[in-house]
């Protein structure tokens, strides 16, 4: 019995994968070294301490530079994506697919970032890719920078915090636009560009022991980052009219740990230093909490004349936002034997249960966090990235009964639902990982979002052969009824 759908008609139903992630030919047909190229796969890594697996040291640095293979940097060979992309996207056509979020190598159209001109062999490559999406009525989503960078820009330039990298970056959005006008029509600029305030070296290019004040340098960095999110949204306009362009947020909602007014405030707090770049990017001006947050954190922007009103100008056309858990704050977090603050809070919801990885399974607060976000702005979000990371294991004929990645999709699918009838204006859905690919904290494979399996291990090893998992007929269902049936 076919229910009756709650998602409008044209309801953007797809997967997404990153680049960084999946490509893998990290050195082919001209392609640069990348941030993302420096991270080794460290095995039996404590969890809670990512960013020593995520912020490579100028020394782990050094020494990937010098290694000249893809071997133990499983960010150098991905899924091989690169060669197998037209297998791959027969796949997502089989699923029913009607966008697939993708993100677009920098260093492979420029090597090492302040070239004049790009490298033609790079921009043909994706020409490729987006002609075989369209072949099948797929419209490509498409990332300019998610987590990765030229290894150049972020070694000779510092990173974001150059203010040089603005224009590097403009020219590097504007040689995309110009090239892909026609093919390719939502754009989002940096993939939760709020992941710079949290892992610096993965958002914004920062090496950190370089750093003598980390917190001034990511703001400095992520304030660079909003100025070239919002010139490469002018240029958008001015080169092709028929595009919208998105601001991507990792949504960290945050609960308060007891309802105690303090511990509420800690919430509303966190909260509103997570909307800070939405607001940003969408309002076109810092929110006034920043004052008072900066001047208390000493951090003291440098901006330019002319840089608010660039902000006010040139904001996005839709918020697209990565969901996977729910956080907590509190007042005192060392009341909970967590010593780093709220930010990527560790303290335990004793209302929810955790996945393999410590995340809470929240499928209501995702409901929350679009009724919030709706509120607030009032333009279309897209959730572009949700699902659940497990430890896959094959039966003996090779078949993956992942009911419960069918159950965590179709919780979060619920809500979604009840958010529309709530009112929300929601354009679509990308389930994270559609295909397994290297995780963005670990490096691993073994952390599995996909609805297909890839044969291949945390070290690399395997037959890289893909196949279906029993959640992709239940996707495939799910895309051809509109939501209707769960
Ligand atoms: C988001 C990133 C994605 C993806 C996802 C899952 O932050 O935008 O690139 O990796 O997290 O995270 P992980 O792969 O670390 O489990």
């Amino acid at each position: 019995m076919t229910n009756e759908t709650i998602f409008p008609a044209g309801f953007l139903w797809g997967g997404a994968i990153a680049a960084s992630q999946a490509e893998g030919g990290y050195d082919a047909d001209g392609r640069g070294l990348s941030t993302s190229d420096m991270v080794p796969y460290v095995n039996k890594r404590d969890y809670t301490d990512l960013s020593s697996q995520m912020s490579p040291s100028s020394e782990k640095i050094a020494r990937a530079m010098a290694h000249a293979s893809a071997k133990g940097y499983p960010k150098r060979y991905g899924i091989d994506f690169y060669g197998r992309y037209k297998e791959d996207i027969a796949l997502f056509a089989e699923l029913g697919f009607k966008t697939f979020r993708m993100s677009i190598s920098w260093s492979r159209i420029f090597p090492n970032g302040d070239e004049m001109q790009p490298n033609e062999a790079g921009l043909r490559y994706y020409d490729s890719v987006f002609d075989e999406l369209n072949k099948y009525g797929i419209e490509p989503l498409v990332t300019m920078s998610h987590y990765d960078m030229p290894i150049h820009l972020a070694l000779e330039y510092g990173g974001w915090k150059n203010r040089k990298v603005i224009d590097l970056f403009v020219r590097y959005a504007e040689t995309l636009l110009t090239r892909y006008a026609g093919k390719v029509k939502y754009w989002l600029t940096f993939n939760e560009i709020n992941t710079t305030i949290i892992e610096p070296y993965t958002g914004g290019g920062l090496i950190m022991d370089r750093e003598s004040r980390p917190r001034e340098a990511s703001y400095q960095a992520v304030h660079h980052q909003f100025i070239a999110s919002a010139l490469a949204t002018k240029a958008a306009r001015a080169i092709d009219p028929n595009v919208r362009v998105g601001c991507m947020l990792a949504r960290m909602i945050h609960y308060p740990a007891t309802s105690s007014p303090e511990d509420v405030l800690a919430a509303q707090f966190e909260n509103q230093l997570n909307l800070l770049h939405t607001d940003v990017q969408v309002r076109g001006a810092y929110p006034p909490i920043a004052k008072r947050y900066f001047a208390e954190n000493n951090i003291n922007l440098v901006m330019e004349r002319g840089d608010e009103e660039i902000l006010r100008q040139h904001t996005v056309d839709f918020i697209s936002f990565s969901y996977y858990t729910s956080l907590v704050a509190a007042a005192d977090p060392s009341r909970y034997g967590v010593t780093g603050g709220n930010l990527y809070s560790t303290i335990k919801n004793p209302n929810l249960p955790v996945t393999q990885w410590g995340w809470h399974l929240d499928p209501v607060g995702l409901r929350t966090a679009l009724k919030d976000m709706y509120d607030r702005y009032q333009v279309p979000l897209f959730i572009v990235e949700n699902g659940l990371g497990a430890k896959d294991h094959p039966e003996a004929d090779g078949s993956i009964h992942d009911d419960y990645r069918i159950d965590y999709m179709r919780q979060h699918i619920r809500q979604i639902g009840e958010a529309v009838l709530d009112g929300v204006d929601v354009m679509g859905y990308t389930v994270w990982g559609v295909i397994d690919i290297v995780s963005a904290s670990t490096s691993e494979m073994s952390k599995r979002y996909g609805l297909i399996y890839v044969d291949q291990d945390d070290e690399g090893g395997g037959t890289l052969n893909r196949s279906r998992k029993k959640s992709f007929d239940w996707y495939k269902n799910v895309i051809a009824t509109n939501g209707a049936e769960l």
